[in-house]
């Protein structure tokens, strides 16, 4: 049976697992929920997700949520069936520093910089005001943390060295981030941390998402 990935072409979460599925060679199909009265069911919270969000995943019966979770099971499960690509590497040191990435990306970046893409980006669709308060707190937190990615990637590629899961939890909100919200400057002024997300966000798969799903 074809995965299907509950949520939406638009939640960031949501394309952080397009992207791994389509980097594994894997097809899946998207059950498109439109609203938050969807969400917040009780069918939903009882069967997909009991904290009411976005995305979560079947494959083959086995019912799964919470974005990284299911990452490490489709790369557990699938990686290397049916492409080369690497997202967590099997030497137990290397895999600890991508784990290690993961969690500064989930603690550092992408918490104030969830925020700031409600405020600048999902609030505007619904036709309300960001508020100016966390847009600026937010900004600030996220402005520190690329200052220590700056250092980080100095003479890398890659935050581990080699493309992984880690740099790949990045890109949805980072592309949110320079081209809808307008937040670019924070990246374009920092050359180590914009060669990285030229890199990064030019991968095929990615290219293909940004197309398919009509992003910018
Ligand atoms: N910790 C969750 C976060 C998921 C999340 O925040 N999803 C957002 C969409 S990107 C959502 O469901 N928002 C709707 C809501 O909170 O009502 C994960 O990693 O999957
Ligand atoms: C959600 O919207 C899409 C089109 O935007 C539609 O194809 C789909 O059937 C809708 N899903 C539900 C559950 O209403
Ligand atoms: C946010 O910061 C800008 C300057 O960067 C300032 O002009 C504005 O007043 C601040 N807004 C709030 C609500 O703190
Ligand atoms: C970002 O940090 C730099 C120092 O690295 C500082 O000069 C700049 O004013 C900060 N910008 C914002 C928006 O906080
Ligand atoms: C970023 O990379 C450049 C080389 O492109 C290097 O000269 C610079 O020191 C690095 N910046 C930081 C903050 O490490
Ligand atoms: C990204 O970096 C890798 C490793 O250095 C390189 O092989 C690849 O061609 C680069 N891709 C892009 C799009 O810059």
């Amino acid at each position: 049976m074809t995965i299907q990935v509950f949520g939406h072409t638009t939640s960031t979460f949501c394309l952080v697992l397009f992207h791994i599925l389509k980097e594994l060679g894997l097809s899946y199909e998207v059950v498109q929920l439109n609203s938050t009265e969807e969400i917040k069911s009780p069918e939903y919270l009882a069967t997909k997700h009991p904290f009411g969000k976005i995305p979560s995943l079947n494959d083959d019966g086995f019912q799964i949520y919470e974005t990284r979770a299911i990452a490490r099971y489709l790369i557990n499960k699938y990686q290397g069936t049916k492409t080369s690509t690497i997202l967590i590497p099997s030497d137990v040191q290397k895999a600890a520093l991508v784990e290690q990435f993961i969690s500064v990306e989930a603690s550092y970046f992408t918490q104030p910089l969830s925020k700031l893409i409600v405020q600048l980006v999902f609030k505007k669709r619904h036709g309300k005001e960001p508020d100016l308060k966390i847009v600026n707190e937010t900004r600030e937190e996220l402005n520190k943390t690329l200052d220590v990615y700056e250092k980080l990637l100095e003479g890398k590629d890659y935050l581990t060295g080699e493309f992984s899961l880690a740099d790949l939890l990045h890109i949805p909100y980072t592309f949110y981030a320079i081209n809808i919200a307008g937040e670019s400057e924070l990246w374009d002024k920092r050359p180590n941390v914009s060669r990285w997300w030229k890199n990064i966000s030019e991968r095929e798969c990615w290219k293909n998402i940004v197309t398919e799903y009509k992003l910018a």
